[in-house]
């Protein structure tokens, strides 16, 4: 794990939900309040994912209650939780 490399002295800063949140609203390029698999890609490249296509896909399994294949604003708490949970770090 490359997290055990870095000294206790500088704590890596992670995304927090409400920040991950921000991240994936800004997103958003159509401005039409849900993510598609395509604005989902972009969220998760925003947040320094090295396979943002491949979470944008776990993102919908997880998250799309509905399954119309895209993210509205009630199913993205979940993703910034998941985002949140991958502990991405802020650059
Ligand atoms: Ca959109
Ligand atoms: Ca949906």
């Amino acid at each position: 794990m490359a997290s055990k490399l870095i000294p206790r002295s500088s704590p890596v800063v992670i995304y927090t939900e409400a920040q991950a949140k921000g991240m994936l609203l800004k997103a958003d390029r159509n401005r039409d309040g849900v993510l598609n698999f395509q604005e989902l890609t972009e969220g998760f490249k925003s947040v320094g994912s090295k396979a943002p296509s491949v979470r944008a896909l776990e993102a919908l399994y997880l998250a799309d209650e509905n399954r119309d294949g895209r993210i509205d604003q009630k199913e993205l708490d979940m993703v910034a939780k998941l985002v949140g949970s991958l502990g991405y770090p802020i650059k």
